[in-house]
């Protein structure tokens, strides 16, 4: 008779997120709760973008956000089911949105131990186009004795307890890793709305002739960063040129890029001087992925993305992002 393979080693991420509380003694669940918020909002915001055209949420909401850019309305339910996902958790201390000028404080969350930054649908200018967008967060931990400042998220991204991404593409894939731990990938199954480990341990390959930035840039672009694209489009020693692949949404770019590797980059140019894309909620949590999948995360001045310590909260930051090797390659063009 036919055998139906079933593969009964189903991990959801509901059950991975109590496999890793079990592992800490000391651990009181506050972290799994906020996790679980987490995932409720990656949830909520996937069914709100399948629905985006249909029901016509992609139109310009009319106010702009904390960085001027023009907000559409699924960004601003995006946000506001993130923050009030965050607030019904009880565990959220205080809260960084790319939406919102100020940091949010839940001050009637006592004991709350954590400050989350997030990025609640990066990439939106592309929504109406069908292009992937997504959630970026990270997840730091109050210093002890602290309830709740500023300071407490003004922090190197190298101290960072969780950080992910959630991208909404055919299916809402979250890609999420701990402090020192391993990179691992859930998809959601919307038939039972659970997100089920697909990618365990994902390691971005070493190297890979696959670069992606906004060459409509280059007129701005410093001379060592034209220098490095040039090598790799017009290689000297031998080989192929290597192939561009730039979608304009960071999350499907990182996305490709640890799956496939390469090189993925937002150079700060004289446009842009201090970069485009946000340390706390694009670069931080982009490079604790990367660097804990075996690739590396380095801003312009070749500095390790992940001791990068913003003074504000909406701070910016050039970034080259991708496999070890590529890295290196970006380094020797800046010494
Ligand atoms: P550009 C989207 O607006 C975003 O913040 C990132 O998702 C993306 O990588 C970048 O900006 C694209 O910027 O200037 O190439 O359109």
């Amino acid at each position: 008779s036919e055998s139906t393979s079933v593969n009964t080693n189903i991990v959801t991420l509901t059950r991975f997120l109590t496999e890793e509380q079990v592992k800490h003694k000391e651990a009181t669940g506050d972290f799994t709760l906020l996790c679980h918020a987490l995932q409720f909002s990656f949830k909520a915001i996937s069914y709100y973008i399948r629905r985006a055209t249909l029901v016509n949420l992609t139109g310009l909401a009319g106010q702009s956000n904390a960085t001027g850019d023009d907000q559409k309305k699924l960004d601003v339910i995006g946000n506001d089911l993130f923050i009030s996902a965050m607030r019904s958790s009880g565990k959220c201390a205080l809260l960084v949105s790319e939406e919102e000028e100020e940091i949010i404080y839940f001050k009637d969350h006592t004991g709350a131990r954590y400050a989350v930054a997030c990025d609640p649908i990066d990439g939106s200018s592309n929504l109406d186009a069908g292009v992937s967008v997504g959630t970026i967060f990270g997840i730091h931990k109050l210093a002890d004795g602290s309830t709740g400042t500023k300071e407490d998220i003004l922090r190197p991204g190298s101290e960072l307890l969780a950080a992910g991404f959630t991208m909404y593409g055919a299916s809402a894939q979250l890609v999420v890793t701990m402090k020192g731990g391993t990179v691992n990938g859930f998809t959601l199954d919307n038939s039972f709305g659970e997100f089920i480990l697909t990618h365990p341990d994902m390691r971005i390959p070493k190297k890979r002739a696959i670069y992606s930035v906004n060459e409509g840039n280059s007129l701005y672009w410093e001379e060592n960063t034209k220098a490095y694209f040039n090598s790799l489009k017009y290689p000297q020693e031998s080989g192929k040129p290597y192939s561009a692949r730039y979608i304009g949404s960071m999350v499907a770019d990182a996305y490709r890029t640890l799956l496939y590797g390469g090189i993925f980059a937002y150079p700060a140019d004289k446009k842009s001087p201090k970069g485009k894309l946000r340390i706390l909620y694009e670069c931080a949590p982009m490079a604790m992925v990367f660097e804990n999948a075996g690739g590396q995360a380095v801003n312009d001045r070749m500095q390790r993305m992940l001791e990068i310590v913003p003074e504000s909260i909406h701070d910016r930051s050039g970034i080259y992002l991708g496999s070890y090797d590529e890295v290196e390659k970006v380094k020797s063009f800046h010494k």
